[in-house]
C-alpha cells in the first residue's frame, strides 16, 4: 500500500477525551473514530488489525476443532423468553420493535440462538461433540462505556458454543477451549492468565476469565507469581487427547488465580507473601461451563447410547477482538507509539522513501516494494514528499515491526537502513540482502 493513496488520518494533538494510552494511540494513529458514546468506526489501519487479530483467533479455534458459522446481529425476543433471560438481562440489552410490532433485540450474546439452531438439526449423541463459533458484532448498552474500544457498546466478539452428551465430555470441550485460548493469546505476544471468575448473566458454576495484567485494567485480580513464567502449549498439542488437555488445564489452574468477585482470602493467605501478585487486569476472554441451563428450558434434547433423551451439555467461550487490540497496545507501546507484535501488525514492513523524486531512492524503493510484496509481506510504502521527522514519527506511532529507510546517499551506494521498532536496533545492509534478512 502506498501511503500517498492510503487513508491514514494521523492526529497531531493528543485527544483530550482519551484517558488511557491505548485509546490515545488508537485515535492518534488513525485506527478508530468515535461516532457516538461507545460506538466506533474502524478506519483502514484499525480494520487491518481487527482482521489480523480475528485471523489468529480463527486459526486457533479451527485447530481445536471448532467450526465457524455466522449468526445475525438482530435476534427475536421470543427465543430469549424461552430461556427466561429476556426479562433477566436488564438495561444492557438494546430492545427493538419492528414495523409489525414484533420484539427484537440487538444480540449481546448468542446462547439462545445457537441452542435453537442445535435443537433444529441434532438429535443423536452420534453427532457430538460439536463446537460452533462465529465472529460477530454485539451490542451491550453499558452504563459507562469508556476507554475507547476497551469497553464500548458495540464490540466484536468471537463466541463459541459447545455441545456434548454428558458432563465429562463437556468438561473436555471446556478444556479444549481453555488450551486454544492459551495459544491464541500467546501468539499475540500477550501473557493472559486464566482466573476463576463470576459467571454473571451467562450462568453456570464454572468459568475462567483470561486476564492481561495492566495498570489501566478495570478489574482487581490476584494470582501467584508462577504464572508470569508459564509458557503456553505448542502447536503440536493434541486436541483429541482428553487426558493431555486436562493435564494442561490442571497445570494452569493449580496456582492461585482469581478475580475480585471470586477472591478467597484464606487461599490467598496460603500463598507465600513474596509470590503474591495483586494487580489490575483486562479481561480479554471468558469461558463458561453451564451444562443444561439453556438446553433444558429450550428443549434441546439428544438421544444417548442407551436410547434415553437428555438435555445437551453446553458451554460458551468468548473473546473480544476489539478489546484485545486495546489490551495489546496497553501491553506493547513506548513514548513514540504502538509496538505491534508480529502476528497482528497492520503491515509487516514500513518502507520509507526519504526523498521521493530522487531517481536512486525511487528505484530502490520501487524494487523493494515489489520484491517484499511478492515474498508475501504486507508493506506500507511511505512515498510522500514530507519532512524526515514527520515520516519517522508516523512510522513509530503506527508501530510496524520493521522499518526500511531508503535515503539518497545509501541508495547511491546500494544500501538501506533497517530499523526494528521494538528495540530500536538499526543496521545498514545491501538492498539485495533485505529479503533474506526479513525471512531470517
Ligand atoms: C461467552 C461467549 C459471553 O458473552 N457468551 C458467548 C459468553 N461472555 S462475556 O464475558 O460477557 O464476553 C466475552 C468477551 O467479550 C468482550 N467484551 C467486550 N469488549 C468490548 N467492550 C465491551 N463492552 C465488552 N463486553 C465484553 C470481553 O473480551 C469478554 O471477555
Amino acid at each position: 500500500m502506498r501511503l500517498s493513496r492510503y487513508f491514514l488520518p494521523i492526529l497531531k494533538e493528543t485527544p483530550k477525551e482519551a484517558e488511557i494510552v491505548s485509546h490515545r494511540l488508537m485515535l492518534r494513529a488513525g485506527m478508530i473514530r468515535q461516532q457516538a458514546a461507545g460506538l466506533y468506526s474502524w478506519l483502514p489501519l484499525g480494520k487491518r488489525v481487527l482482521d489480523k487479530v480475528s485471523r489468529v483467533i480463527r486459526e486457533e479455534q479451527d485447530r481445536s476443532g471448532a467450526i465457524e458459522m455466522l449468526m445475525p446481529t438482530i435476534q427475536s425476543a421470543d427465543l430469549w423468553r424461552e430461556s427466561g433471560r429476556y426479562d433477566d438481562y436488564g438495561k444492557e440489552m438494546l430492545r427493538i420493535e419492528d414495523r409489525h410490532e414484533r420484539d427484537l433485540l440487538f444480540g449481546p450474546t448468542n446462547e439462545e440462538m445457537i441452542t435453537d439452531i442445535f435443537r433444529s438439526y441434532v438429535r443423536s449423541y452420534k453427532d457430538l461433540p460439536l463446537n460452533l463459533y462465529h465472529i460477530q458484532w454485539k451490542f451491550r448498552d453499558e452504563v459507562r462505556p469508556r476507554f475507547g474500544v476497551m469497553r464500548s457498546r458495540e464490540f466484536l466478539m468471537k463466541d463459541a458454543y459447545s455441545f456434548d452428551i454428558d458432563y465429562e465430555s463437556s468438561k473436555t470441550a471446556y478444556d479444549r477451549m481453555f488450551v486454544a485460548y492459551l495459544r491464541t493469546f500467546e501468539r499475540m505476544g500477550l501473557k493472559a492468565i486464566p482466573m476463576r471468575a463470576d459467571t454473571g448473566p451467562i450462568g453456570g458454576k464454572l468459568s475462567h476469565e483470561f486476564i492481561i495484567l495492566a495498570s489501566t485494567g478495570e478489574s482487581e485480580v490476584f494470582c501467584h507469581r508462577d504464572y508470569l513464567d508459564m509458557a503456553a502449549p505448542g502447536e503440536g498439542v493434541d486436541f483429541t487427547d482428553a487426558a493431555a488437555l486436562a493435564d494442561i488445564v490442571n497445570t494452569w489452574t493449580t496456582p492461585y488465580a482469581a478475580t475480585e468477585e471470586m477472591h478467597d482470602e484464606a487461599a490467598w493467605n496460603a500463598v507465600p507473601e513474596g509470590e503474591r501478585v495483586a494487580a489490575r487486569g483486562i479481561e480479554v476472554g471468558h469461558i463458561f461451563h453451564f451444562g443444561t441451563k439453556y438446553s433444558e428450558p429450550m428443549k434441546a434434547y439428544v438421544t444417548g447410547p442407551d436410547g434415553k433423551d437428555v438435555p445437551v451439555f453446553m458451554g460458551s467461550y468468548g473473546i473480544g477482538p476489539s478489546r484485545l487490540i486495546a489490551a495489546i497496545i496497553e501491553a506493547s507501546h513506548d513514548e513514540n507509539g504502538i509496538i505491534w507484535p508480529k502476528g497482528v501488525a497492520p503491515f509487516d514492513v514500513g518502507l520509507i522513501n526519504m526523498k521521493p523524486g530522487d531517481a536512486e531512492c525511487d528505484v530502490v524503493c520501487e524494487r523493494l516494494y515489489a520484491e517484499l510484496q511478492a515474498a508475501g509481506q504486507d508493506v506500507l510504502y511511505d512515498d510522500q514528499d514530507t519532512r524526515a521527522g514527520a515520516k519517522f514519527a508516523t512510522m513509530d506511532l503506527i508501530g510496524l515491526p520493521v522499518q526500511i529507510i531508503v535515503g539518497p546517499r545509501g541508495a547511491k551506494a546500494g544500501e538501506v537502513e533497517l530499523k526494528l521498532r521494538a528495540g530500536g536496533e538499526r543496521e545498514t545492509l545491501p538492498v539485495g540482502d533485505v529479503l533474506r534478512r526479513l525471512s531470517a
